[in-house]
């Protein structure tokens, strides 16, 4: 399978795809672009007409929405999904989904601590409420996991799930959450996590606590 062209911004959802494209080992290029209003071009909407990343050209069209972008190519590629009729298959599609659950709280901390600039523009109530709800997703996190991964083996759901977390980390920590901590150096041990990772950084701090 060749012919893949992922949309890219370094530290973004994107990264979960092309920590994906890595594990399944597939050939694909990357354009890569900034987190701007180069987003909102008529080049960038007819990839994706709300102007985000990712999105994923391939098969002569244009494929977005993260989620769905993870089922498309593990069905296509027939690796790190679980397919229909598969004892882990809804939890496979609860755990993938699940990812933006956590992106969603971890975009509005974003927002509100490395986009907004100026201190009046931000409110500190909505952004401990947003990490204290990235808390309760970590600790989601914890209570599945009784093994390596969060299914019975590695997939598309640790990808999806472990990304989300790594960037939700910014704004709460992992703290006393044994499993999630041993979870995540795993996935970090993994050369497509590696291999994904990088690039011009949106966030100047590793940490970012509300006053
Ligand atoms: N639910 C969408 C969310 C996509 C999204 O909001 N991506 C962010 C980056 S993580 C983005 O492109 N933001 C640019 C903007 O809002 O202008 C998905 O999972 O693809």
């Amino acid at each position: 399978m060749t012919d893949i062209l992922l949309h890219h911004v370094p530290d973004s959802r994107s990264q979960r795809i092309l920590w994906l494209l890595h594990e399944l080992e597939v050939p694909f290029e990357t354009r890569v672009w900034s987190f701007d209003k180069s987003l909102r071009s008529d080049a960038f909407l007819a990839l994706n007409p709300a102007g985000r990343v990712p999105a994923l050209e391939m098969d002569g069209r244009s494929f977005w929405e993260t989620g769905a972008i993870i089922e498309i190519l593990c069905e296509k590629v027939g690796r790190l999904g679980r397919a229909p009729g598969h004892a882990e298959r809804a939890d496979w599609l609860i755990w993938v989904h699940f990812s933006e659950t956590i992106s969603q709280h971890a975009a509005a901390c974003t927002q509100g601590h490395v986009v907004l600039r100026e201190d009046w523009m931000r409110s500190p109530t909505v952004l401990k409420l947003e990490a204290a709800r990235i808390g309760k997703c970590f600790d989601a996190i914890e209570g599945q996991l009784s093994g390596d991964w969060l299914l019975s083996g590695f997939s598309a759901a640790d990808v999806a799930v472990g990304q989300a977390v790594s960037m939700a980390r910014r704004f709460h920590r992992i703290g006393d959450r044994p499993r999630l901590a041993a979870w995540m150096a795993r996935c970090e041990a993994r050369t497509g996590y590696a291999a994904a990772m990088g690039g011009p950084s949106l966030y100047a701090q590793e940490f970012y606590d509300v006053e």
